[in-house]
Order: C-alpha cells, then structure tokens, then sequence
C-alpha cells in the first residue's frame, strides 16, 4: 500500500528529511497517510487549513537528563523524555515506557498514534507519550524509586491533572507509577489525578490492570462475531507475558479459548495443555522471572529461547502482545499456512507493514493496535473521571463501560472503513475514525 494523495506523499517525504533516523516514527505516519487519503481528496480543507503539517510535528517535545546512584553508590544518567502531541481534544495522555532501546523516534512513534487511539474511545483525551532508555530489569526496588524520583523531578514541571496525565507501558507498572505518584505529590504539594494506573489504595480505578489485555478480547469478539466466529473454542497464541498479556490470556480463556503460548524476550513457552496463567502471573507479576522458568514447575510445556518463533505454532487467533515490528513477514505467511484467521494488535504496531498487508491479502480478520488495545487509555480516562468526581466505581461498572467503548469503537471503525470504500479494512477504518474528530477539532481552532 502506498500514500495516493499527491500532497500527503510530499508530506510524508518532509516528515522523513525533518525527523531523520526515526523509522518507527516514519512507519506509523506513513500508515496513517496512507489511510487518510480518501479523506483528503473528498476534504482538501484539512490540507489547505495546515491540519495536516500539524498534526505531524508534536506540540512539544521535553528531553531531560535523568541521574540516580545504584545501590553501590555509582552515578548513572539516562535520558526522559515526554512528547505532548497533540492536546486538540483533552489534555496530553499516554503511558510513560521504561526500555533501553527507548530514543526520541520510539517515543514519537508511539505518541503520534496515541492521537489518534485516544480520539478513538470517544473520550476528551490528547496525545502524548514519554520514557526512559532506563532498564528496570534486575534492579532493586530501592534502585528503581530513586530513578522515578529523579525521573519526575523534572518531568512534574510539565504535566497535571488538566495539562498531561501519564500512565505506564512496557516497563511502567503499578510500582513505578507508585513511587512517580508520590514524587509528584510531594513536590506540588497536591493530591491530584495527574497519573493513571494508581494503586487501589491512593485513587487508582478498579479494572485498569485488566483494562487492556480484556478490551483487546472485547474488540477482537466483535470482529469475531460480525465473520460468524468466535473465541469459544479456538488456539490462541499470545506473545509477551506483561500486563497487556496477562490479561489477554486471562479474558480469551473466559470466552471459551486454549492460550498455547506465550513468551518474553528471552524466547517463548508452548504447553499443548493450555497456559496455566496462574503460575505465569507468579512468575512475572510477583517473582518478576523468566518465562523460562515455567517449565520447571509443568514438565508437558517446551520452552523455546528466541521471540519469532512462537508464530510457528499453530492457532486459530494471534494476539501479539509484547512490543513493535515482533510479527513479520515470514511470521504472517506461517500463520496463514496454520489456518490461522484472525489476529488483535494487543502492542502498539506489532505487526510490521509487510506482515499486515499479508495477513489482509489473505483475508484474515486484522485488528489494528490503535483500535485493539485503546481499552487500557480509555479506562485511564474512567480513571481520571472518578478522580475528578472525587468519587469511585465498581469493577462491573467500569468493566461494564470499557466493553461499551470497545464495541462501540469497532463499529465506529467498520462504519468509516465503509465509507471511504474500504469495507472490512479496520486499519483504515480506525485511522479514520480518530482522525476525523481531532482535525474538526482543529479546524475550529484556527491556526494554533
Ligand atoms: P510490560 O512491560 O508489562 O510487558 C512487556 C512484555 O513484552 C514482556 O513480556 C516483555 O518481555 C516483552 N517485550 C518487551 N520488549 C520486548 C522486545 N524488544 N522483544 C521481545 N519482547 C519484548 O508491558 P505491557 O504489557 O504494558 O506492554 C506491552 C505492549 O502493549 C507494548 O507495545 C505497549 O506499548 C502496549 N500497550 C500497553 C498498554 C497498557 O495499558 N499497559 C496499553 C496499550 C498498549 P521482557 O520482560 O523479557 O522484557
Ligand atoms: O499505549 C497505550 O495506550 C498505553 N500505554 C496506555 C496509556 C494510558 O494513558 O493509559
């Protein structure tokens, strides 16, 4: 698939010369463009009024040296960083993802997407995205507070309540957010809904940690139904074993599925009887172990060392969990010659340009990240509702309000898809769908 409007390709060749050696920023905006050109041919206002130029440079970029001492006693400095792309309809709003191979691109890339993935819950949030090239893995706790202290010691000066709501992703869970909240709370002297993700205890909402492992099931069930398939006795493989994997696994097997596999990026598992997720949340929520280390305790599952792999194994449904461009070409062409009919981006962009256009080519029913796993941000919203209001609900209520949401998010993404002459392609549909109510908002706004 290649960018049809003439004036987006030469903006996309502008976004390539101006933000050089950013593949991963480059990718997600060629394939919003290429998405958005029927709807710039039928509205050359969007172009004309510069939405289009702006939408493509963030509103701002914040990049900061982060110095913490290990438990040694030595100085270590990584570097932040926050992107507030776009703030059209709500305030900035992302996760935070702690990774070494974290740089401005990654960041970019994943901020940029936000937008659009933000717009999609139907919900008044911006988009925005931040982190660190800092590795939590094998450091004490003690080690990572003090990052996240000194991480938020510069980072408190651009965020709040109304302004930017950060929340976590790879690397950033219930224990960094922990220790960032406290950090915040002490320097403003306020106690405010200024990150999502929050402990039960200080004003977190019930259902955020299942929120996107379950929203991508929820999303990928109405797929599923409208092609007269379901869950309900299908081979799932799922890749990663963090929290969007959890609770994938953990709301595939409700509806009725075998989860055959999951993985790290050590390599992957495969237990024929079915993912014992007992023993994986132990593992990785509690203990913070290998994958690998399932084996020991279930003597039936193989493990395999290496990620791609895990797409060899047959299944029905592919949920790619774990992190960008990990499901291939090749990976796509074994899943099509497994029967394979359907695969949920639960990652953001999981899925390289090559592998989706194999997967559609083929015919298989294709959920896009940005539409998929927009149930974590949309219940961070809920989130930041029941903060305002001073006020919480019940699991059901929220969950109740996430299937909603990622039902009505489907049917808004197959209805644009099919009015711009795309019937079934849920990548355009979503790119679509999210971009309508962020450029309507900007054109209201005038040259801003
Ligand atoms: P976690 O840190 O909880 O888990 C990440 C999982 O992916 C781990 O199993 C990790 O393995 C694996 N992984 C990470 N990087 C790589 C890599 N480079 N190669 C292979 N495996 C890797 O993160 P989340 O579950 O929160 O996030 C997973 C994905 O979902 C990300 O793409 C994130 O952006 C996206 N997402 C997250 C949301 C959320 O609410 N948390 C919402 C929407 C999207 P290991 O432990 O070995 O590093
Ligand atoms: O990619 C994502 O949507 C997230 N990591 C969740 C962001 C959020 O603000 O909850």
């Amino acid at each position: 698939m290649s960018i049809q409007n003439e004036y987006l390709r030469g903006l996309m060749e502008r976004v390539i010369a101006r933000n050089p050696a950013e593949p991963e920023f480059h990718q997600a905006v060629r394939e919003v463009l290429t998405s958005l050109s029927p709807v710039v041919d039928a509205h050359p206002e969007y172009i004309k009024e510069g939405v289009m130029d702006c939408l493509v440079e963030p509103e701002r970029t914040i990049k900061f040296r982060v110095p913490w001492e290990d438990d040694k006693g030595n100085i270590h400095v990584n570097r932040g960083f926050r992107v507030q792309f776009s703030s059209a309809i709500g305030p900035y709003k992302g996760g935070l993802r702690f990774h070494p191979s974290v740089y401005e691109g990654i960041i970019k890339f994943l901020g940029f997407e936000q937008i659009f993935k933000n717009s999609l819950t139907g919900l008044p949030i911006g988009g925005g995205k931040g982190g660190s090239d800092f590795d939590p893995k094998g450091k004490s706790d003690a080690e990572v507070m003090r990052f996240c202290q000194s991480f938020m010691t510069e980072l408190f000066k651009y965020i709040g309540p109304d302004t930017d709501v950060p929340a976590g992703d790879i690397g950033v869970g219930g224990r960094e957010i922990g220790y960032l909240f406290g950090q915040y709370k002490r320097l403003r002297n306020e106690f405010t809904g200024v990150l999502t993700g929050k402990g039960l205890t200080y004003g977190g909402s019930l259902a955020r940690t299942e929120a996107t492992g379950y929203g991508l099931c929820y999303f990928a069930d109405n797929m599923l139904k409208e092609a007269g398939k379901s869950f309900e006795g299908a081979t799932v493989v799922i890749s990663g074993s963090g929290n969007v994997a959890i609770y994938a696994c953990e709301k595939a097997t409700q509806f009725g599925a075998k989860v055959v596999a999951m993985s790290d990026s050590g390599g992957y598992i495969y237990d024929k009887n079915g993912i014992d997720l007992a023993c994986i949340k132990q593992l990785k929520e509690v203990e913070r172990k290998r994958i690998s280390a399932y084996a020991d305790t279930h003597p039936q599952a193989e493990y395999h060392p290496g990620c791609a792999g895990i797409w060899t194994i047959p299944c029905h449904i592919a949920l790619p969990c774990a992190t960008q461009n990990e499901l291939n070409e090749d990976a796509a062409k074994a899943l099509i010659q497994n029967d394979c009919f359907a695969v949920a981006e639960g990652a953001n962009m999981p899925c390289t340009p090559e592998a989706v256009d194999a997967l559609q080519g083929a015919g298989l029913l294709f959920a896009p990240a940005k539409a998929a796993n927009a149930g974590g941000v949309a219940t961070s919203a809920l989130e930041m509702s029941q903060n305002s209001m001073r006020f919480y609900w019940s699991f059901e209520e929220v969950d109740a309000h996430l299937h909603r949401i990622m039902t009505d998010l489907y049917h808004n993404a197959a209805a644009a898809a099919a009015q711009y002459g795309k019937p079934g392609d849920l990548v355009a549909g979503a790119n679509i769908a999210g971009f309508l109510k962020v450029a309507d908002s900007m054109l209201a706004y005038g040259v801003v």
